[in-house]
């Protein structure tokens, strides 16, 4: 089927193919560093990533340096459409002698700055509240001890800094994402005095203002993680206030919540009482998995709202999930194009002809078109996006995703 019948089929549905390449192109997808590595970092320490994160899978290729990352970076944005940002996090510095986490600065960064300026792409950030001995306990920001406290306090201002120094420098605001593991494996009887204290570390640690064209602070909540199954001090309730309170981007993680919960829902509720969102798009299977992400309709609901409430403007897109048991590479073009596609199937729907049966109460016929539209030639639009912005597809991007991986598998 040619691009045009594809087009007049969604034209009799009053859909606007054309209008909807042009707004897909302008949405940025943040690619998540982690994804590369299996969340190990560049700190040159070994053992687990600790926090109850865990990548599993040994296929070959893992990056094991930033050149060997931004290489792997570079190809996967060379198979996504479009222009994109990535997302960092403070472990993976490109330093030669490495400082600790509390003496972090802007030139240990420098060489991404650098880098991404050159692929024009935009950077988020991340301060790293695990894999490192003072994180072993599972707690950070809410531990008891105030020199460990105070510690990670200052690991988290710097970011902060660093934050706003790569926005300015890249013209292009930079969200500093916080999450800490902090939780309890048994049930704790002072649940109250940690959130204080994690309360009180945030506040601290966020206290210096910044430009918000420069840098957001965005707080991750969790239900649980391995190792904290009774209680995890930063929980939705606990962030959502506090994101409330604080003016903060409030970051949904789509695996951080109860397995039957539609965290598409939340969106439209939390967005009438915080400014911004940041999504942490990911599949958690069972539990917070982080397997990469398909066009399932979790996903698809997702992308949904963010386009009928309107809320692309207002929403940093982001990915959180890593798959050591596939191509890495491929993992990242997969799961973002997933993320694209979905988006593409929302701005392809007739949200007028959908809103009026819905608000006449005509379920059937809401139903009936939603149904219908399933069988409409997203694919064909799908592949003409790719062609207009250089991409391949199909099996073209088959091959091109092995030889790839080919080339990286003696690492
Ligand atoms: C952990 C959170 C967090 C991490 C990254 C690496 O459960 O989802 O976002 O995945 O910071
Ligand atoms: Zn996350």
């Amino acid at each position: 089927m040619s691009y045009d019948s594809a087009k007049a089929q969604f034209a009799d549905w009053g859909i606007d193919t054309e209008a909807a390449i042009e707004r897909l192109k302008t949405i940025p997808i943040s690619m998540h560093c982690w994804q590369g590595d299996d969340v190990v970092g560049f700190e040159q320490k070994t053992g687990s990533s600790g926090g109850g994160i865990q990548a599993t899978g040994n296929h070959p290729g893992r990056a094991r340096t930033p050149d060997e990352l931004r290489a792997d970076l570079e190809f996967a944005y060379s198979m996504v459409p479009g222009s994109h940002r990535l997302n960092l996090h403070a472990m993976y510095l490109d330093t030669e002698k490495i400082p600790d986490r509390d003496e972090i600065e802007y030139k240990h960064f420098a060489p991404w700055v650098d880098w991404a300026k050159d692929q024009g792409l935009g950077l988020d950030f991340n301060p790293t509240f695990f894999a490192h001995d003072k994180a072993d306990d599972n707690l950070t920001l809410s531990h008891p001890d105030q020199g460990i406290r105070d510690f990670w306090i200052e690991h988290g201002r710097r970011t902060r800094e660093i934050a706003a120094q790569i926005g300015s420098e890249l013209g292009s605001t930079c969200v500093n994402n916080i999450w800490v593991p902090d939780g309890y494996k048994d049930t704790p009887v002072d649940r109250m005095a940690a959130r204080r204290r994690l309360e009180t570390s945030i506040d601290q640690m966020i206290a210096a203002r910044y430009d918000g064209a420069h840098m957001r602070d965005a707080v991750e909540s969790k239900l649980f993680g391995i190792g904290v199954e009774a209680c995890t001090v930063g929980s939705h309730e606990f962030y959502m206030g506090y994101a409330m309170k604080n003016d903060t981007v409030l970051c949904l993680d789509m695996g951080h919540f109860h397995p039957t919960e539609n965290v598409a829902d939340k969106l439209s509720a939390a967005s009438l009482f915080v400014d911004e969102i940041l999504l942490h798009v990911s599949r958690p299977m069972r539990w917070d998995s982080d397997h990469v992400i398909l066009q399932s309709d979790d996903v698809l609901q997702i992308a949904q709202e963010l386009v009928a409430s309107d809320l692309l403007d207002r929403t940093y897109i982001g990915l959180d999930f890593f798959d050591a048991t596939i191509s890495r590479t491929a993992a990242w073009v997969i799961g973002t194009r997933n993320m694209q596609k979905a988006l593409l199937r929302a701005l392809l729907m007739p949200l007028d002809r959908l809103r009026s049966a819905e608000d006449a109460l005509d379920f059937t016929q809401r139903l009936v078109v939603t149904e219908q539209l399933k069988d409409l030639p997203f694919g064909r639009v799908w592949d003409e996006f790719c062609t207009r912005m250089n991409c391949p597809s199909g099996l073209q991007l088959v091959d091109q995703l092995e030889h790839y991986q080919m080339t990286v598998s003696g690492r």
